[in-house]
């Protein structure tokens, strides 16, 4: 009789769409602790010990076991990305794209596939701050019924190098600095700049993060991008290059520099907790999709080469096609078991989309599955249930650490026989519907000597650098020349800044000019280039200050509305279900978190107290103040500072008539911005931009 095989699922999925991992299984119903063997503990309070004041026993199992466990708690950070916060949801697709691409996920329109989602900063630890400058990591793997797709992009759609070989190198310039040790995630320093100066194809890269990209608001406000240039090939076996796009339903926001280097000491935790209290409100996040899909023929007419991934193409020039929206709707059960052990890989891919010869992609395609093992510990990690696909999963690879199937029978090896004497055979490759690799046009002619060669293609580092810096509002301008003051001004070989003076000076020589102003020093003349500079098109796609994607909405922000004995509870009322029905929430700021009595004598609790809650927390500020209230805070720091920083991150400012001594106090001048709480949920959405050159000296 033939056995009965379980090459099924593995265990902790199902095969329906978006289904939950499992909570954990194995506890005991009736809630007894115990050993990992099962046996329950009778007292998790005290050692085994020979006599109330005697020795301890080593025969403790209970408590050799709990320190041992303990002991091995944690594992390798992720070398980069170590920071990240991560949720579940779907991913639900518009229309069927199966005119270009096979893939499973994008035949159906309205087909939900479920995701793991997972942001990130790239240069510090595990335990650094949410909000240094700092590329964002936007990781998604598809649990599709045709396998995981990981696509494993950033929130800058260009990289630092060309070619993957560098990448240890660029890693080890950022991170803190071998002898000493810091700083933590920060590339204002001297190594991460000495090697950005000597590989000037990283100069558009340096735009993007110099540029407000990189102190985002909030995870929920960035733009997502697969960088490199993949491929979509339909059931005809025709191929299609596509680059992936997410953009945020939200809209594009940034933090003020100041504004991102105070939320790093007042929350340190400050994306995590919004991401988190976002999906908990029910407020779930969303990003749309978008492709641009091009030929072989528009490749080749392109002034640079689509498997550079220094280099865009700009959505003037091939629009952005949306297919779907993301929605982030459960945060994961365990911290560790999910967001930690998620191992995504650009290696994953499914049939229907292929990679392109990207140098850079070719390179991560061997380092992810080799990282997972050294943090993971066991070639078995696609077991652990985040990393599991949710289809069948059937192969002979078998055994190692920590290996969780049981496959029965003997066949563990194909092809077999087996099956002629009535035993399970095991699975079979299936050649009509397996995956196959794109043969691609050229891949003929594309091989040549065995070279380590640039293509010239690659070689033009500046054009598209200078068409960023170009496209943004002047605003954004004045804050990338001002981010690269900051962080030249935290080089101290003086080399080092001269070089990157002169890299600049190629990109154009009004920006070099100003930050060599700001640092004070001579500007020198434009390097030497491997390729002319050109003067492409500007994009204003790529503006994030007044660009398409900055929306006035309050929808999704936090409106600090400060509170104290005597404020009007008739206004109060009324603003935060004005700033509810906007979308917005209302954060009751006090001076005493536990009770302030309003004008109507009634007491109310507030949501944060003032000095644990400054104004760089929220979005946008009103004062619902008494004349007392008012003369009480004028008097403390933490209320002027709130206002004071408020007003200097341009963020909007409602008032009622008595707050004008604690405004005056605070510097406040008004404008725009400035308004009546009659008139605040109208404009609390907005960034005041023109008020900035009267409040700082931008470069
Ligand atoms: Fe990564 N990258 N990377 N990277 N990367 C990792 O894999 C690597 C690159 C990105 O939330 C590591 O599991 C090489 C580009 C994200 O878990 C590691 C090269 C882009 C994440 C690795 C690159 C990324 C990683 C570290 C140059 C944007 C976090 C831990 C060839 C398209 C995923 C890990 C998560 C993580 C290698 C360049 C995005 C070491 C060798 C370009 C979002 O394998």
């Amino acid at each position: 009789m033939a056995k009965k095989a379980h090459y099924e699922t593995q265990p902790g999925n199902g095969g329906e769409a978006h289904q939950q991992i499992p909570r954990d299984a194995s506890h005991d119903p009736e809630g007894h602790l115990t050993t990992s063997q099962g046996i329950r503990i009778s007292d998790n309070q005290n050692q085994l010990k020979a006599g109330a004041r005697g020795p301890v026993l080593l025969e403790d199992f209970v408590l050799r076991e709990k320190i041992f466990h303990f002991d091995h708690e944690r594992i390798p950070e992720r070398i980069v990305h170590a920071r990240g916060s991560a949720a579940h949801g779907y991913f639900e697709l518009y229309d069927s794209l199966a005119d270009i691409t096979r893939a499973d996920l994008f035949q159906r329109a309205g087909e939900k596939t479920p995701v793991f989602t997972r942001f990130s900063t790239v240069a510090g630890g595990a335990g650094s701050v949410d909000t240094p400058r700092d590329v964002r990591g936007f990781a998604v793997k598809f649990y599709t019924k045709e396998g995981n797709w990981d696509l494993v992009g950033n929130n800058i759609p260009v990289f630092f190098i060309q070619d993957a070989i560098k990448f240890p190198d660029l890693v080890h310039s950022v991170k803190m600095e071998a002898d000493r040790g810091y700083p933590q995630s920060a590339t204002a320093h001297d190594t991460f700049w000495d090697f950005i100066g000597l590989m000037p194809e990283s100069m558009h890269m340096v735009m993007w993060i110099m540029s407000d990209r990189t102190i985002p608001r909030s995870l929920r406000t960035i733009q997502g991008f697969g960088v490199h240039t993949f491929r979509f090939v339909n059931a005809r076996g025709k191929s299609t290059f596509v680059k992936f796009h997410w953009k945020p339903k939200l809209g594009l926001r940034s933090t003020i520099w100041d504004e991102a280097v105070k939320i790093a000491g007042a929350d340190p935790d400050f994306h995590r907790r919004d991401l988190f209290e976002a999906i908990e409100s029910g407020d779930f996040p969303e990003w749309e999709l978008g492709i641009q899909t091009f030929d072989e023929e528009f490749a080749d007419g392109l002034p640079y080469d689509v498997l550079d991934a220094t280099k865009i193409i700009p959505e003037e020039i091939l629009p952005v096609q949306p297919i779907g929206r993301m929605v982030l709707d459960r945060w994961p059960d365990n911290f560790f078991a999910e967001t930690e052990q998620v191992a995504y890989c650009p290696a994953n891919i499914v049939p229907g989309i292929d990679f392109s010869n990207d140098p850079l992609l070719q390179g991560r395609l061997f380092s992810y599955l080799d990282t997972q093992l050294k943090r993971l510990g066991s070639a078995n990690f696609h077991q652990i249930p985040i990393n599991a696909p949710k289809c069948p999963v059937m192969n002979f690879q078998r055994d190692g650490h920590m290996q969780m199937m049981q496959p029965q029978g003997r066949a563990n090896y194909e092809p077999n026989s087996l099956a002629e004497a009535g035993e399970e055979a095991g699975p079979r490759e299936c050649p009509a519907t397996g995956f196959t690799s794109f043969a691609g046009r050229n891949a003929a002619d594309e091989q040549g000597d065995k070279l380590r060669i640039r293509a010239e293609s690659f070689a033009d580092h500046y054009s598209q650098a200078r068409m960023f810096y170009r496209s943004l509002d002047p605003a954004e301008q004045a804050h990338l020349a001002s981010a690269l003051v900051f962080e030249l001004s935290k080089v101290d070989l003086e080399h080092v800044r001269t070089r990157m003076l002169a890299n600049l000076g190629n990109v154009d020589t009004a920006l070099s000019g100003r930050v060599a102003q700001g640092l004070g020093m001579e500007c020198p003349e434009p390097s030497a280039t491997a390729a002319p500079v050109q003067d492409l098109k500007q994009s204003p796609a790529l503006r994030l200050v007044r660009g398409a994607l900055e929306l006035d909405s309050l929808e999704g922000q936090t409106v600090g509305i400060l509170i104290a004995d005597g404020s009007d509870a008739g206004a109060l009322k009324k603003l935060k279900s004005e700033v509810e029905a906007a979308g917005a929430r209302a954060l009751i700021i006090a001076p005493k978190v536990g009770s302030t009595v309003l004008s109507d004598g009634k007491a109310i609790a507030a949501d944060a107290q003032l000095a644990g809650c400054p104004s760089v927390m929220v979005d946008a500020i009103a004062l619902v103040l008494s004349e007392d209230g008012t003369q009480a805070l004028t008097g403390e720091a933490a209320a002027v500072q709130f206002v004071m920083d408020a007003f200097g991150h341009l963020k909007a400012i409602g008032h009622t008539p008595a707050c004008k001594p604690l405004l005056d106090k605070a510097g406040v001048v008004t404008d725009e911005g400035v308004v009546p709480i009659e008139r605040f949920a109208g404009i609390a959405g907005k960034r005041f931009w023109d008020r900035e050159p009267s409040l700082r000296t931008l470069a």
